[in-house]
């Protein structure tokens, strides 16, 4: 066997063929780790289609489980005119399900069917649970949704809708959430496919993977934090890259969260290495509205092994950076994403972050995802009678 999955509590091992979410022992996460990296270089890669399987050699799912795939990854990789001179953003709005939770899927879907599970499970602020919905489907797998009641955003429900998921709206957070679905898979009722699953952070890892395959390794990855599984994935991804002498140097990681939901900044700033959760997070960005990220401890690890940070932007630095990376460079992402960009200009502001460095930024969802905040922005607009357009424009183009 290649891999192995191990707990990073207690050390125990299990085979990648056993159904193993969480490890019995209940204290720490599991994670899927190579006994020897395989012998890859980037000419193992070049020629493939771009998306997550490009990588297929580093992603070491059961040899002959058939692929649950809907061209997830390859997203694009666009410069922006700053904050730095050499930022680029990389639009993971643009997976099938309009987030990059699509990487995860795509492989804990597989992974699901191969282990012979009828019923999937998440808790989710909305992505999570959308794209679940939408791997499901294509698997013929029976998708169940516990999401916290009138707090995900309209887009993300429609879509969980469309695709039939069953949707049990429970009146608490994400994070009480999390704990039923947990409950659920551990009863043996279906498969968790949140971020615990380790095949999860298999796939999502790949972000990193495209980054510097395409722009070579930036001084700095800036991403925005909730549960954590995607700041812990893309560290791994980087670091397996560097132990198989892909990349020769590592960049430093930034992770950002929202002010209401910052137990990760707030215990950085502070120096402190538990953080301290938050009972009743709140922001904008519903998408991290998190206040007891599970994977708090690799993110912790991640950000201190990078040498990099944890920073905080408000609601309004969230909403002033959604806009202006909408007005500015016709980029649409939801607040969650917007919350990263919003962060990487704070800390060029602080000096952290220097205006020459190569920067990659993650947009992790596209803005349809949250369309009451997107048309929530001031824009002129207008309400007369047909008749009257041209006086109008008239007017408007004279000013
Ligand atoms: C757009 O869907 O947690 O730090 O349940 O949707 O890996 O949690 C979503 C998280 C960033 C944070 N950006 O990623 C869910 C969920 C967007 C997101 C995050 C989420 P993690």
């Amino acid at each position: 066997m290649r891999a192995s999955i191990y707990c990073d509590e207690c050390g125990t091992v299990h085979e990648i063929n056993e159904k193993i979410v969480m490890c019995p022992c209940g204290k720490g996460l599991a994670e899927v780790r190579f006994d020897e990296l395989p012998k890859v270089s980037w000419d193992t890669f070049k020629g493939r289609h771009w998306g997550v399987w490009r990588y297929r050699e580093l992603i070491p799912v059961p040899t002959d489980a058939g692929i649950v795939s809907l061209g997830e990854g390859g997203t694009p990789l666009i410069k922006l005119r700053g904050p730095t001179r050499h930022t680029f953003l990389k639009f993971e709005g643009a997976n099938p399900t309009g987030s990059f939770k699509d990487r995860g899927m795509t492989v804990a879907t597989t992974v699901a069917r191969y282990l012979g599970a009828r019923a999937v499970v998440c808790a989710s602020t909305g992505n999570t649970s959308a794209s679940m919905s939408a791997y499901a489907a294509r698997a013929g797998l029976k998708p169940i949704i516990i999401l916290p009641e009138g707090k995900v955003a309209k887009g993300k429900l429609a879509q969980a809708v469309l695709h039939g998921a069953t949707i049990i709206n429970v009146k608490g957070n994400f994070d009480q959430a999390l704990e039923a679905a947990v409950k659920v898979s551990a009863e043996g009722l279906a498969y968790l496919m949140n971020s615990i699953n380790p095949w999860r952070i298999e796939g999502q890892k790949t972000v990193g993977f495209e980054i510097v395959e395409e722009m070579g390794v930036p001084d700095w990855i800036v991403l925005p934090v909730g549960n954590a599984g995607n700041i812990s994935a893309l560290w791994k991804g980087l670091k397996e890259l560097y132990t198989a002498g892909l990349i020769e140097q590592l960049p430093r990681l930034a992770g950002i969260q929202a002010s209401g939901a910052a137990p990760l900044a707030k215990a950085f700033k502070h120096g402190v290495e538990e953080p301290e959760f938050v009972d009743k997070p709140e922001t904008v960005a519903t998408a991290i509205r998190i206040g007891r990220p599970v994977s708090w401890k690799r993110a912790m690890r991640a950000v201190r092994e990078s040498g990099g940070v944890f920073e905080e932007v408000s609601d309004e630095e969230i909403l002033n950076g959604q806009r202006e990376l909408a007005r500015n460079e016709g980029i649409g992402v939801e607040p969650a994403s917007a919350a990263a960009y919003a962060g990487l200009r704070k800390l060029v502001d602080e000096g952290i972050i220097g205006k020459d460095e190569r920067v990659a930024v993650i947009a992790t969802g596209h803005a349809l995802k949250d369309p009451e905040v997107a048309a929530s922005h001031p824009t002129p607009s207008f309400s007369v009678r047909p008749a009257d357009v041209v006086t109008l424009v008239m007017g408007l183009i004279s000013d």
